[in-house]
């Protein structure tokens, strides 16, 4: 699965303290995108995370998990992706969580399933920023020098451009992209119809949509269509895991 996600162009991500049809996750799931990421910012429980799950598991499309919080760590996920806050002003949320995790869980940990995502939160508004007292007001020099600290000396293999809610600035997302040498480039942030998926999907290897699954269905299965065209899902990958995509 680690090997997979190197092919994947988009990513729903789906909360479970939000309410969903069935009709509406069964369409997410059969749109064809590359993966469902189950996470969220609050609100979230062992108990609305193993339902989700449960749900998500009646279709095929790979499953991962986004922990935010450790009593919502739920078996049965393909990977657990890991969020460290490269510019939170507050080391808790770059490595205090984790390492009490580590050594409170540590014994029975899946390390090989952990995925770590060095991510950079830019929308002020967002609640993520809030909890993790993000530094969002970077210019694209300083957001592209994290990403470089991120990708080059702690060699993650992911780093997650976060702009939860709103559509970010494209020119910041794609300096960050070009000094990138290993890591994969994950954006998010206010994409909502064809347009904002082909734009954002221009400059990242990786988007990811949320809000618009909630607001507007068919803004958000366009995203799937005019970036993965007509092309398989879950294709294989060439590279290896921590190896670059195409840029
Ligand atoms: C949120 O990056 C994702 O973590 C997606 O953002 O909800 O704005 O689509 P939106």
């Amino acid at each position: 699965m680690k090997q997979s996600l190197q092919s994947w162009r988009h990513v729903f991500k789906l909360d479970p303290d939000r309410p969903l049809e069935d009709e509406v996750l069964e369409a997410i799931c059969m749109s064809g995108s590359d993966a469902v990421m189950v996470g969220g910012s609050s609100g979230v429980t062992y108990e609305n995370t193993v339902d989700l799950l449960s749900r998500i598991r009646r279709f095929e499309i790979p499953c991962v998990l986004e922990v935010s919080d450790l009593e919502a760590v739920v078996p049965g996920f393909d990977l657990y992706m890991i969020p460290m806050v490269l510019n939170t002003s507050r080391s808790d949320w770059l490595v205090g969580q984790h390492a009490r995790a580590v050594e409170q869980y540590g014994y029975m940990i899946p390390w090989e399933l952990l995925v770590p995502e060095g991510y950079l939160v830019l929308n002020p508004d967002s609640t993520v920023a809030r909890v993790t007292e993000a530094t969002t007001g970077l210019d694209a020099a300083a957001a592209a020098a994290y990403a470089q600290v991120a990708d080059k000396l702690l060699q993650m293999p992911i780093i997650y451009v976060e702009y939860s809610g709103t559509f970010g600035d494209m020119e910041l997302v794609a300096d960050v992209r070009r000094c990138l040498e290993g890591a994969r480039l994950f954006y998010g942030g206010g994409i909502h119809d064809a347009e904002t998926a082909r734009r954002a999907a221009a400059v990242s290897d990786t988007i990811v949509v949320g809000n618009a699954i909630y607001s507007d269905l068919q803004g958000a299965l366009s995203t799937v269509r005019a970036v993965k065209g007509n092309s398989i899902t879950g294709g294989s990958s060439n590279g290896s895991f921590y190896g670059s995509g195409s840029r």
